[in-house]
C-alpha cells in the first residue's frame, strides 16, 4: 500500500508505536520553536530538567508576542530569553524582526522535518510540508533535551482541492470552509492532509494561512505536499537546497476525504465568538465597522499586504473606522517599502502598527466598547480582543480592506467599480537576517540574566491516593485557554506563575483565584467541572500550570482539547471524562466530593467513581491514558519526571 504525505514524515521520525491509528506514537523531533509569553516557562523548565546544551537541529527562541513593554517586565524576560539561548544553544530572534510562524517559515521550515513549537499556530509551517505541531512549553522543554514528542496515531483525512478560485476569495476563505465543515471540536487525533488539482493554484503563502488557521479545528496539524511550488518559494528564499519532492503515493490511502470546489467558494467570515461560527460575507454585508485589523500569523505575507496595498491605493479609510496594519516580518515590510507601497497605506490613513503578535492577543488596540471589529487573524474567543463586549469577526485581508474604506462590510460581487489583481508571489524575496542572533559555539562562560519579576517553576507533589475536596468552578461548553488564563493586559506575568495564578478564570469568575487559593491552603482538593471541549485555542500550559498553583487536581468534562491534555497531565492534573454526559448536570459549585482511590484508578484501568457528597449521587467518569501518561500523572507532572532522570 502506498503511503501519503503524513504517513512518509511520520515514518521517517517514529521512535516508538505503530501508525495504524491506535495508541500512542513518539516521534523525534527536528527543530523547536518558542515565542516570549510560552517561551520564558520553557526555558526556565528546560533549566529545571538539569540540560546544558540543546540537543536537537535547530531550537529557535522568538520574541514578538510581548513587546509592548509598559513597565519593564517585557523586557527583563527578553533579556533572560536571550542570556539562555546564548547558553544553550539557541537562535535568538529579536523582538522586531517578526511573528514565530511567519519568520520560521521564510527562513527555517524544511520539507519532510518535524517541528514543535511552543505555541498552537506552529502548524503555520506545513505550508512547506513541515510536519508541524503545536505543544505546551514543556514539551517542547523536552524535546530541546532530544525526548520524543508523543501524539495518538493519527487519522489522516485528505482535504482534496479542486477548481480555480474566483476574485476576491483567497486562502483565508478555505480555510473557514475546512472550519465550517469540520468544526472547532471533535477533530483530536486528525492530521489533515490537503491535495488534488487546485494545488497548483497556492502558493506557500497561501498554503501556510490555510495550515495556520487549522489549529482552530483542534487538529494535531495540517500538511501540504511539497511540490514545485514549494521549491519555487524555497528558492524565493534563497533557500532551495533544503527542498525535496514529498508527495503521497497514486494508492495511498486516508481515513476520511473533504472534497471542496474552490470554484464555488465565497467570501467567508467567522462571526462572534468563535472561529467555527461561519457566515458567508455576503449574508454580512452592510453590517457597520468600528475597527479594521489586518495582520497576525494567519494573514501578515508579503502576498496579504501588498493585496492591501493595492486595495487601499487612491482610496481612504472611512472616518468612523480606526484601520491598523501588522506586518508579519521585517521581510514583508522590506518588500512593501522596496515596491513603494508602504506610501498606500499611510496616504489611506492606516496606523501603521509592529510587525508582531500586537492586537491578536489583545494586548494592544482594543476596540471600543461594543464594536465590530473586523480582523484577519484566526481567533475571535469572546474578550481576547481586551474588550468584552466587542464582536469579533475573521475575515480575508481583501474583505477587510475594502470594510475599512467604506465603513461597513462589503459583498465584493456587488462592486463594479473594484477590479481584482490576485498578487502573485515574487521569484525572490529581500533577505536579512541580522536580527537572528545565533550562539557562540559554546555557551558555558554566558551567565543568564533573570529580571526582578521572574518566579520559579512551582513544585507538584506525586498524585494522592485520594481526592477529597469541592468543585471549584463549573463551565460552559467551549471553554478556551483566553477564558481560563487571560493573555492581553496579563501577559507580562507569564514568567512568575505565583502572580499571574491570581487571574486563572478572570472574566469568568472574578472570584475563583481567591476562592481556590483558600480551598488549597485548608487541604481541599479543587475540581473543575466543564462542558464539551474544554481547552481549546492557545497551547498556553499556564492554563494548567496556574490552576495546578491553586490546587487544582482534576479537570472533570465532557470532553478536553488535545494539546490542553497534555498540558494537564505535564502538570498532575488528572483529566476525567463523565461516562454519561448527565453526570454533568449532577455536580454544582461547591459541592463536595471526594474520589477515593484515584491513584489506583490510574495507575489502573482509568475508570473512577466520583461521590458527590452534597447531593449522595455516584457520577462514573473515565480516562483513557497511555502508560507513558499514566506514569507522568503519578509522579506529579513531567517536571517530576524528566528532571530526575536528566539529573
Ligand atoms: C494565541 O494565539 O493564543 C497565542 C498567544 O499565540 C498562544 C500562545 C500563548 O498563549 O502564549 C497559542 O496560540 O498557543
Ligand atoms: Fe501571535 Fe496571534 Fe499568531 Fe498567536 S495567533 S502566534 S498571538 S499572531
Amino acid at each position: 500500500m502506498g503511503l501519503n504525505v503524513v504517513e512518509k514524515i511520520l515514518q521517517s521520525h517514529l521512535v516508538s508505536g505503530t501508525l495504524d491509528g491506535e495508541g500512542e506514537i513518539g516521534l523525534r523531533i527536528d527543530h523547536t520553536l518558542t515565542q516570549d509569553a510560552t517561551g520564558t516557562m520553557a526555558y526556565l523548565e528546560f533549566e529545571a530538567m538539569g540540560f546544558d546544551q540543546v540537543k536537537n537541529e535547530l531550537a529557535v527562541s522568538y520574541v514578538d508576542h510581548n513587546t509592548i513593554q509598559t513597565g519593564p517586565e517585557n523586557a527583563d524576560d527578553h533579556r533572560y530569553l536571550q542570556s539562555v539561548a546564548a547558553k544553550y544553544g539557541i537562535v535568538y530572534s529579536k523582538p522586531g524582526n517578526g511573528i514565530c510562524h511567519q519568520l520560521h517559515l521564510e527562513r527555517f521550515a524544511v520539507p519532510g522535518k518535524t517541528l514543535l513549537g511552543s505555541d498552537s499556530h506552529t502548524p503555520t509551517a506545513g505550508g512547506v510540508a513541515m510536519l508541524a505541531m503545536g505543544a505546551g512549553g514543556i514539551d517542547v522543554a523536552a524535546a530541546m533535551g532530544g525526548s520524543p514528542y508523543y501524539i495518538a496515531s493519527p487519522q489522516v483525512t485528505r482535504i482534496e482541492l479542486s477548481g480555480r478560485m474566483k476574485p476576491w476569495v483567497s486562502a483565508k476563505d478555505i480555510v473557514l470552509r475546512v472550519l465550517e465543515v469540520l468544526s472547532t471540536t471533535g477533530n483530536a487525533g486528525t492530521i489533515l492532509e490537503y491535495g488534488g488539482k487546485a494545488l497548483a493554484t497556492l502558493d506557500v503563502p497561501d498554503r501556510a494561512t490555510i495550515t495556520n488557521m487549522g489549529a482552530e479545528c483542534g487538529v494535531i496539524t495540517s500538511v501540504f505536499p511539497s511540490d514545485e511550488l514549494t521549491k519555487k518559494f524555497l528558492a524565493a528564499q534563497e533557500r532551495v537546497d533544503l527542498w525535496k519532492e514529498i508527495v503521497a503515493d497514486p494508492d495511498a490511502e486516508y481515513a476520511n476525504t473533504i472534497e471542496i470546489d474552490l470554484s464555488e467558494l465565497e467570501p467567508l467570515a467567522a462571526t462572534p465568538h468563535s472561529p467555527g461560527n461561519i457566515s458567508s460575507v455576503a449574508t454580512l454585508a452592510g453590517t457597520k465597522v468600528d475597527q479594521v485589523l489586518i495582520g497576525s500569523c494567519t494573514n501578515s505575507s508579503y502576498r496579504d499586504l501588498k493585496t492591501v496595498c493595492k486595495i487601499l491605493d487612491g482610496n481612504h479609510v472611512d472616518p468612523s473606522v480606526t484601520l491598523g496594519i501588522a506586518p508579519g516580518s521585517r521581510q514583508v515590510l522590506l518588500m512593501l517599502e522596496k515596491e513603494k507601497l508602504l506610501s498606500s497605506l499611510i496616504s489611506a490613513g492606516a496606523r501603521l502598527l509592529e510587525n508582531a503578535c500586537g492586537f491578536c492577543i489583545g494586548n494592544s488596540m482594543s476596540p471600543t466598547s461594543d464594536a465590530v471589529s473586523l480582523r484577519t487573524s484566526n481567533r475571535n474567543f469572546e474578550g481576547r480582543s481586551g474588550t468584552q463586549s466587542a464582536n469579533i469577526y475573521l475575515v480575508s485581508p481583501e474583505i477587510a480592506a475594502i470594510a475599512a474604506i467604506h465603513g461597513r462590510i462589503m459583498d465584493p460581487s456587488l462592486m463594479d467599480d473594484m477590479p481584482y489583481n490576485r498578487v502573485k508571489m515574487p521569484s525572490k524575496f529581500i533577505i536579512d537576517d541580522s536580527m537572528f542572533v545565533h550562539p557562540p559555539a559554546k555557551g558555558d562562560d554566558i551567565k543568564i540574566v533573570r529580571g526582578p519579576h521572574m518566579g520559579a517553576v512551582p513544585n507538584n507533589k506525586p498524585l494522592e491516593k485520594d481526592l477529597k475536596g469541592v468543585v471549584a468552578i463549573k463551565v460552559e461548553d467551549k471553554i478556551t485557554t483566553d477564558h481560563i488564563m487571560p493573555a492581553g493586559r496579563r501577559l507580562k506575568y507569564r514568567s512568575n506563575v505565583e502572580a499571574y495564578s491570581e487571574f486563572v478564570f478572570e472574566n469568568t469568575d472574578a472570584s475563583f483565584a481567591k476562592r481556590a487559593a483558600a480551598n488549597r491552603d485548608k487541604g481541599l482538593h479543587n475540581v473543575i467541572v466543564a462542558g464539551v471541549s474544554y481547552g481549546q485555542g492557545s497551547s498556553r500550559e499556564h492554563a494548567a500550570l496556574c490552576p495546578m498553583y491553586l490546587g487544582v487536581k482534576a479537570v472533570v468534562a465532557k470532553s478536553i482539547e488535545r494539546i490542553h491534555v497534555a498540558n494537564l497531565i505535564n502538570f498532575g492534573i488528572v483529566p476525567l471524562l463523565f461516562v454519561k454526559a448527565e453526570g454533568y448536570s449532577q455536580l454544582d459549585p461547591d459541592d463536595e466530593i471526594s474520589l477515593i482511590g484515584l491513584r489506583d484508578a490510574i495507575a489502573g484501568d482509568g475508570k473512577a467513581i466520583l461521590q458527590n457528597v452534597t447531593k449522595n449521587v455516584e457520577i462514573a467518569l473515565k480516562t483513557d491514558l497511555s502508560e507513558r501518561q499514566k506514569s507522568i500523572l503519578l509522579a506529579g507532572g513531567l517536571l517530576n519526571q524528566i528532571g530526575s532522570a536528566a539529573k
